[in-house]
């Protein structure tokens, strides 16, 4: 008899047939991994709770006392820091937008099968910790490092694969001032929520989630860069569905998405909207992890014609969404809603999907269904 493996229940990656909904295992993952709710864009810092949560294998258990985090590898002086040693450092708060890379993935047709995200998954928070270049800077990085490695406390097997969650960054970017990527111990001036990392995270401003390694207990300084799971299996662009040697481009940066918080009413099992004739205002959050938002405009007639929104300026925070709105005058009959954002360097949002395997980074515009009575 064959030994057993974890490759026995751990399928390869996977493009639903034409026609195959959404299945069992994506459920389970969809009832595990929640979103936003879309009226929560009407808040300029996502409440506890609200804010959407991804989390590839389990939450682990964390005891903060005994919580260390390592830094080894290239470094002049290893360090094995305890909470208490951390908030010693000069704490920092950002506001960043962050959203999953496979936000919009189950509206590709065909759909890449795994966490079926509509277009949810975001939220903002004020996160409160030490910037990485700081802690860096303690331990001394040698001149051959090229890459920093964050692990995470969870464990799983993906694919095949066998893993703790590790992501890597590169020098000097993850400790450059301008990055902003801190080590963060709170979120909305609390402990991290366990969902959320607890308790410590890293977080890369502009960044899609990935990046963001939750449960953070090492940090590897090394000198070539990282080829594990999750940096070149998973999160790459690939845009051929059969093509197993494509290496594909990085994930990385967010890219340019307005939403709006859905006007009205809803219908319950559709999610339809209603709403009475006249004036409506419609408002939501638009951001891009490339800078600031310089557009969006809003379209009643499924992207045929569009109307400037009014958008605010990035102001004190220059890694959070933006607030828009702009006024409707709904007429009777069924509409659909579109808005998209354009950034300051040109990038917009595309009204067909823009397709890869994995089915990441799509700003494909949101579309709300609105039925005026
Ligand atoms: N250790 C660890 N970090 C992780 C993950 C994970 O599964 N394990 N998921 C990543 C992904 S894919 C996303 S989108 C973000 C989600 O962060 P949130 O749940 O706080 O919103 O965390 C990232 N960091
Ligand atoms: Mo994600």
């Amino acid at each position: 008899m064959e030994e057993a493996s974890v490759r026995d229940i751990s399928a390869p990656a996977r493009i639903a047939p034409a026609g195959e909904g959404i299945g069992q295992e994506e459920l389970a993952l969809a009832a595990r991994n929640h979103g936003l709710p879309l009226e929560a864009l009407r808040y300029e810092v996502t409440p506890p709770g609200l804010h959407y949560v991804l989390v590839h294998y389990d939450i682990p258990a964390a005891d903060a006392d005994g919580w260390r985090l390592t830094v080894g590898g290239l470094v002049d002086t290893s360090l094995s820091l305890d909470l208490d040693l951390l908030r010693a450092f000069p704490a920092v708060t950002r506001r960043v937008t962050m959203e999953c890379a496979g936000n919009g993935r189950a509206l590709l047709s065909p759909r890449p099968v795994s966490q079926p995200w509509l277009v949810e998954a975001v939220g903002t928070a004020d996160w409160t910790g030490v910037p990485l270049g700081l802690v860096l800077e303690a331990a001394g990085v040698r001149p051959d490092a090229v890459e920093a490695v964050f692990t995470g406390a969870d464990h799983g097997v993906e694919r095949g694969v066998e893993q703790d969650y590790r992501r890597s960054l590169p020098l000097p970017y993850a400790t450059g001032e301008d990055s902003g990527v801190l080590i963060a111990y709170a979120m909305n001036g609390r402990l991290l929520p366990p969902q959320h990392g607890y308790p410590l995270r890293l977080v890369v401003p502009g960044w899609y989630g990935m990046a963001h390694v939750k449960w953070l207990r090492d940090i590897t300084l090394v000198d070539a860069p990282f080829t594990g799971f999750q940096q070149s299996v998973a999160y790459r662009l690939r845009r051929s569905a059969d093509d197993p040697d494509d290496p594909g481009e990085p994930v990385t940066r967010i890219a340019p998405r307005a939403l709006m918080a859905p006007p009205g009413f809803p219908d319950f099992m559709s999610r339809t909207r209603v709403v009475h004739p006249g004036p409506v205002r419609l408002a939501g959050r638009a951001w891009s992890g490339h800078g600031a938002v310089a557009r969006v405009e809003v379209s009643a007639d499924d992207g045929l014609t569009w109307a400037a929104a009014e958008v605010t300026a990035p102001g004190a925070h220059p890694w959070a969404w933006q607030a828009w709105s702009c006024v409707w005058t709904a007429v009777p009959g069924r509409h659909t809603l579109t808005v998209r954002a354009t950034d300051t360097g040109g990038r917009t949002q595309p009204l067909e999907q823009p397709w890869n395997r994995g089915g990441f980074a799509n700003n494909l515009v949101q579309r709300v269904p609105v039925l005026c009575v």
